[in-house]
């Protein structure tokens, strides 16, 4: 697994304000899209390309395009919606599949409750979002869905992880093509699987506690 955590002050800026809960979800929203943005232009530095002959106004050059298959975008309900259109403005052309995920606030284990992705992911780059890589219990489910399609390699985007979820990813996906970036990497996780110090409950933050 190689793990990207980001070092740049526009994200740490824009994080602080997202942390802050005094932050109404109006203003969540856009500082998630972004976050998203920023961090997509990190996380789509591996993006298949293929080389296209083109002309200028003043001759032929070549230059590269965004190759076949499409690549997948595949955000985890309901929070990774909220990660979505920063991730689509850079990748336009990308094709989105969903995925449904709730963590039981006992057990802290995942169930996947919707799911709407092509059935054959041979040879397709994915991209999964999710704000937070807590435990990493529906990161790792997410994966596992994608490589049992076919997906030849993954790429995470979350906001905020824990050094606990880092650590699960990279055992359940050894020797498998994972990326993981992340806008920050936080202290721990505390007794309730919450990120410390985080920025709470990502859903409840982006869209209320429904
Ligand atoms: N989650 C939060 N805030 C936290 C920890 C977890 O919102 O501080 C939610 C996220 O919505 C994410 C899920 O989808 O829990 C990840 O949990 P886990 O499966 O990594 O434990």
């Amino acid at each position: 697994m190689r793990l990207h955590v980001a070092n740049h002050p526009l994200i740490t800026h824009k994080l602080t304000v997202l942390r802050d809960k005094s932050t109404p979800s109006s203003v969540f929203r856009s500082l998630a899209t972004e976050l998203v943005t920023l961090l997509a232009y990190e996380a789509t530095r591996d993006v298949r390309v293929e080389e296209v002959t083109i002309e200028t106004p003043v001759t032929t050059t070549k230059g590269v395009m965004l190759s076949q298959p499409r690549p997948l975008v595949v955000p985890i309900l309901r929070a990774g919606l909220g990660m979505l259109d920063g991730m689509v403005t850079l990748l336009p052309s990308a094709e989105v599949g969903f995925l449904g995920m709730v963590r039981d606030e006992e057990t802290l284990q995942p169930a996947t409750y919707a799911e709407r992705l092509p059935d054959d992911l041979t040879g397709r780059q994915c991209f999964v979002l999710d704000p937070m890589l807590a435990t990493g219990g529906s990161l790792i489910a997410a994966i596992d869905f994608l490589f049992k399609r076919g997906a030849t390699d993954v790429t995470c985007v979350c906001l905020l992880g824990a050094p606990e979820g880092v650590t699960a990813v990279e055992a359940a996906t050894e020797g498998k093509s994972v990326t993981l970036v992340l806008g920050a990497l936080d202290e721990r996780l505390n007794e309730h699987g919450y990120i410390v110090p985080g920025l709470g409950d990502a859903g409840d933050r982006l869209y209320g506690t429904v």
